[in-house]
This record gives C-alpha cells, sequence and structure tokens, in this order.
C-alpha cells in the first residue's frame, strides 16, 4: 500500500534541481481536499442542522459548498508557503499572497467546487487545479501574467473527485495517477497507477438538451455516434451527469469524448480555459488522449484574460479526431 504522500516523495526525482517545494504543495492541496470531502459528505443534512447563510449553533455563519472550499484551498496553499498567488473560478480577480516566502514561486488555478449545483442531488462533484511556475521575478507581488499562460506550460495538474470513492488524480508530466480516500483513515492510497484512455471509445458526454444551438459539425458527429455500425460499435452510449470531473473520470477509465461545444447564445462554450480546460487537457494528454476547442490543441491557446471560455472535446484520441474532422468540414 503507497500513500500519495509516500508515491510524491519516490517520484521526486523525475524533476530537475527538486527541491521539494512542489511536494509540499501537493501536500496542501490533499489536505484541503480531506477537509472538503468531510464537508461534502454532511451536504445532505444541511436542511436539518441549518441551510446556507444561517447561522448554526456555535454562531458561525453556515457558507455555500463551493465558497468553503474556496477558502479551505486558498488557505493551505497559503500557509504553507510555496505559492505566490491563487487564481479561482470562485473569485474575480487573483490574489496575491503576501505570507508567501520571498523565494515561492507556483501559482495555482482552481476551481475549488466544479458541478456544485449537483451538490443538492448527491451527485459527486470536484475540485480541479493547475499550477504553474510564476514568470514574474520571485519576490515580487504576482501579476496577471504568471496567471495567463498556455496549458503547455503547466508543472502539473489534477482534480479530486468526491464521488462513491474520493479520489485525487494528478499529473506532473510523467503519467497520470490516481489515489483513492480510505475514509476511516483519511489516507490517499495509490489505486490507479500509470492511467491510458482508450484511443477508441464507445460513450459520448454532451448536454443534447441544447442540440438546436451546436455548431453543424457537433450535430452531425451526434448522428455519427447514434448510427447504426456494429464494426464500430455504434450507436456508442450517451452518459452525461453534468459534472465535468465526473464526466472526465469515467470517460479517462472507460474511454469516451467529453464535448462542451460553443452554442448560438454561448460563442466560447461554458467552460473555463484556466480552471477547467486547461488542466484536464493536461491531465488527458498524459493519459494518451487528446484536447481540443474543435480545431486547435487547448494547451496551445494563449489566455487573454483570467475568466476565458473556451468550446472543450475532450477524450479517446480518435473520437476526438473524428469530431474535428467533421467541424472542419462544416
Ligand atoms: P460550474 O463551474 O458553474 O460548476 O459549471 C461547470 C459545469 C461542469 O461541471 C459541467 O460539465 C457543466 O457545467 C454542465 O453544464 P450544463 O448544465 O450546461 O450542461
Ligand atoms: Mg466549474
Amino acid at each position: 500500500m503507497i500513500t500519495l504522500g509516500e508515491y510524491i516523495i519516490e517520484k521526486q526525482h523525475q524533476f530537475p534541481n527538486a527541491t521539494g517545494e512542489l511536494t509540499q504543495l501537493l501536500g496542501a492541496i490533499r489536505l484541503a481536499a480531506k477537509v472538503v470531502n468531510r464537508e461534502i459528505n454532511k451536504a445532505g443534512l444541511v436542511d436539518i442542522i441549518g441551510a446556507t447563510g444561517v447561522e448554526n449553533v456555535q454562531g458561525e455563519v453556515q457558507q455555500k459548498l463551493d465558497l468553503y472550499a474556496n477558502e479551505k484551498f486558498k488557505a493551505a496553499l497559503e500557509a504553507r508557503g510555496e505559492v505566490c498567488g491563487v487564481a479561482s473560478e470562485e473569485e474575480d480577480e487573483f490574489v496575491s499572497f503576501d505570507s508567501a516566502r520571498s523565494d515561492s514561486k507556483y501559482v495555482v488555478l482552481m476551481d475549488p467546487l466544479d458541478g456544485s449545483s449537483n451538490i443538492d442531488v448527491n451527485v459527486s462533484v470536484g475540485t480541479i487545479f493547475s499550477i504553474y511556475r510564476r514568470v514574474s521575478p520571485c519576490g515580487t507581488p504576482v501579476v496577471l501574467e504568471d496567471f495567463l499562460q498556455p496549458g503547455h506550460c503547466q508543472v502539473a495538474a489534477g482534480y479530486v473527485i468526491y464521488g462513491s470513492s474520493t479520489m485525487l488524480v494528478y499529473t506532473t508530466g510523467h503519467g497520470v495517477h490516481g489515489f483513492t480516500c480510505d475514509p476511516s483513515l483519511g489516507v490517499f492510497y495509490l489505486s490507479h497507477e500509470n492511467m491510458r484512455i482508450p484511443s477508441d471509445g464507445v460513450i459520448y458526454s454532451i448536454n443534447e438538451g441544447n442540440y438546436l444551438k451546436f455548431p453543424t459539425g457537433v450535430k452531425k458527429y451526434l448522428k455519427y455516434c447514434q448510427e447504426i455500425d456494429p464494426a464500430s460499435k455504434r450507436p456508442y452510449t450517451s452518459r452525461y451527469i453534468g459534472s465535468l470531473v465526473s464526466d472526465f473520470h469515467r470517460n479517462l477509465l472507460k474511454g469516451g469524448i467529453y464535448i462542451y461545444p460553443s452554442t448560438a447564445s454561448a460563442p466560447k462554450g461554458k467552460l473555463r480555459l484556466l480552471y477547467e480546460c486547461n488542466p484536464m487537457a493536461f491531465l488527458i494528454e498524459q493519459a494518451g488522449g487528446k484536447a481540443s476547442d474543435g480545431f486547435n490543441r487547448i494547451m496551445d491557446i494563449v489566455p487573454t484574460e483570467l475568466h476565458q471560455r473556451v468550446p472543450f472535446f475532450c477524450g479517446s484520441q480518435n473520437m476526438v479526431e473524428t469530431v474535428e474532422a467533421m467541424m472542419r468540414e462544416y
């Protein structure tokens, strides 16, 4: 049984000039994940013990879980000192840590609780994180450019899925590794080393309610998924949870494609490049899959704003290439 902490230390030699800072940083994420996990597990009790925004018996105001997760991850990252700033889907502006050590060189971008609208109905949600080396000099306050780096500059990325089991999945550019939390001990054990996504899959995940608003290439691809062709295992299976981390995790294990395209009413799609698409793109590429905006590699997009949205096609390599061909054709 190898724990997450042991595994990270064992792999530390993969980084040239490793000083253990990234190891510490991932440790901070692991700690916050456990705290958030504990709170999420109590979510169903909120109606009994007090609703969000209402004071509990200790006189503390109950927070919405996504804000709670934001605070916990921020606090854990600030406390360790390896991180000089964070940008979060929950905050309008990036946050510069005054208390950062003068040599702290990492920035973290995160979606602290993605898919939080699913909590009310007891469906899995997740935390997504993305880690970069700052580009501005150490010892100075972070600047916007530290956060607006293309995805291929990421040094690590991952997610925590609060599902039937809680798992932490991450990459540092040396494969994708998954750890499952033993709830009785609060320890993450290595359960999925070197995860690989099959190059072909039979699952497609998209909010088909928006069908009429999709680009023609996506509509053609959906028809292709539904055609009968036993040789290529079609029709494919449609699975959409509406919680990116859960849909991604299933497709990673089984093979499949996740699509959130542009729509007539949202020409740039819904998902955020920096907090959702880049980290997932890093993971899927490390697992042998592909992530694109329908035409170009996600991780090559040069961001221009923190909360930038982008159409997202992510999953098994052949499936992404098939839909890309249809996007180009129509
Ligand atoms: P959020 O960051 O506000 O939670 O939104 C992101 C979520 C993803 O988890 C999910 O894949 C998508 O939104 C679902 O959107 P829709 O309900 O439009 O299908
Ligand atoms: Mg989100």
